[in-house]
């Protein structure tokens, strides 16, 4: 046990000497390696250096080599094929994605009273162009008839594609399932991370990317890939120990005191649409909720303004939906004031957003707020344990046992201190 976690320390300060741009936060029980942006600046910028992208997962990387790497892929009806990943990244076509990666635990430490798991500030968010093999291409290369799916969407709906990493254990599987709809639309095999060779510890040396959806659904160190007729759940999988806590216990959204029921399949995958569905009591985390964060100024130094003026900067994403708008507020969430979108525009992928802000002297807390393409708007705050999901109707982000899916503006504001021009040098 000791072993495991003195390897584990190790794990970590090699990846934080690869990254000088995080740095760490520890969850209590001490499983997890995670490591997240160490400054607000990360998020003045479309792009997010490897540097400075976070990190987080549970077990300790596994050893891969790109040349010996094979995918298992298994199909419904019992067929089963091997893939060399050679093959994949010689015969099949590459393709780029941007994807916002955001952990379903971001802004966790928001929640009061605390929850447990890794207490996230809001550093565990990153923009990254992966290249890698359109999953369609890889099902169809391993004999999997993806066709039928895409043409029939009741069929497709019930489908599910489930991915499993190869840092699964004798005790636990590392799996998770999205719609075989979502897998065919947009997802990829990734075996590059901004121009380069994927990082051992983004998932070397193939991961699936899930473009808008939370972390958790682009499974790292990628072994096995499985079409089924429902999510997994406790027995589905021809494997030692638990293999449906990712999917079934931990990443919902569950009220205090209530434990998730598992299921095969669900009526509403939308993580916004589950949330508001009073036919939904423990939704899943599947694409991420509508969410911005300032990143210039970042709230860590006074600022001078320039003829007057200070610019403001910003991402603001919500999952697969567009941006629609975002507004900042220089009062705390009194007043709101809306600001430009602008620079790349990709499904899947935060916007930047810029105000040009004419502040009166003295402190301010600035806060900014994006509203989805549906008209959601973030909630202001994070509610009680005991307003339960029903916090959303009163403007609440719902506080939830294992503390998912946080977009409350008002928690990640910051306090700008100003200077007067007059007085720097
Ligand atoms: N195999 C595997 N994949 C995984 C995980 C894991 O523990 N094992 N962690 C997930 C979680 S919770 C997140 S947030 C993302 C983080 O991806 P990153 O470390 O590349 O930022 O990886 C996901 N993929
Ligand atoms: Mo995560």
């Amino acid at each position: 046990m000791s072993e495991t976690r003195d390897g584990r320390r190790e794990e970590i300060d090699a990846i934080l000497d690869r990254k000088p741009g995080t740095s760490e936060t520890r969850d209590e029980a001490d499983r997890y390696t995670v490591v997240g942006a160490a400054s607000r600046e990360t998020f003045a910028n479309w792009l997010t250096p490897i540097e400075e992208h976070f990190v987080c997962h549970r077990n300790p990387i596994p050893d891969g080599d790109a040349d010996a790497w094979t995918i298992d892929l298994a199909g419904p009806e019992g067929s089963e094929s091997e893939l060399p990943l050679t093959e994949i990244v010689e015969d099949l076509p590459t393709v780029a994605v941007a994807h916002t990666m955001e952990c379903a635990g971001n802004s966790r430490s928001q929640h009061d009273p605390e929850t447990g798991s890794v207490q996230w500030g809001c550093e565990a968010a990153g923009t990254a162009v992966w290249t890698g093999t359109p999953v369609r291409s890889v099902l169809r290369a391993g004999g999997l008839d993806t066709g039928a799916a895409a043409d029939n969407a009741t069929d497709d709906e019930n489908r599910w594609l489930t991915a499993i990493g190869d840092d699964s254990t004798e005790e636990e599987t590392f799996a998770r399932s999205i719609p075989l709809s979502k897998a065919l639309d947009g997802c990829i095999l990734a075996h590059g991370m901004n121009g380069e060779a994927l990082p051992a510890e983004h998932g070397y040396p193939v991961r699936l990317v899930v473009p808008g959806w939370y972390g958790v659904n682009s499974v790292k160190w990628l072994a096995e890939l499985r079409v089924m007729d429902g999510m997994v759940t406790e027995g589905s999988l021809d494997r030692p120990g638990t293999h449906a806590r990712w999917q079934q216990d931990d990443y919902r959204i569950h009220p205090a005191g209530t434990t998730p029921e598992h299921a095969d399949t669900v009526p509403i995958v939308d993580t916004g649409d589950q949330l508001e569905s009073p036919a939904v009591d423990h939704p899943y985390t599947f694409d991420e909720t509508v969410m911005s964060l300032i990143g210039q100024p970042t709230g860590e130094e006074s600022v001078t303004p320039h003829e007057g003026g200070v610019t403001v900067r910003g991402v603001a994403w919500a999952g697969d939906d567009e941006v629609s708008g975002v507004a900042v507020s220089d009062d705390g969430g009194e007043t709101w004031h809306d600001a430009t979108l602008f620079g790349p525009d990709y499904a899947g992928a935060w916007r930047l957003f810029e105000y040009d802000w004419e502040p009166a002297p003295g402190t301010h807390t600035l806060a900014s707020r994006a509203t989805d393409e549906h008209g959601r708007v973030q909630p202001a705050s994070i509610g009680t344990p005991e307003d339960g999901l029903d916090a959303i109707e009163n403007g609440q982000f719902p506080w939830n046992g294992g503390g998912y899916a946080a977009n409350a503006y008002l928690p990640n504001a910051i306090e700008v201190e100003l200077t007067n021009e007059g007085d720097t040098k």
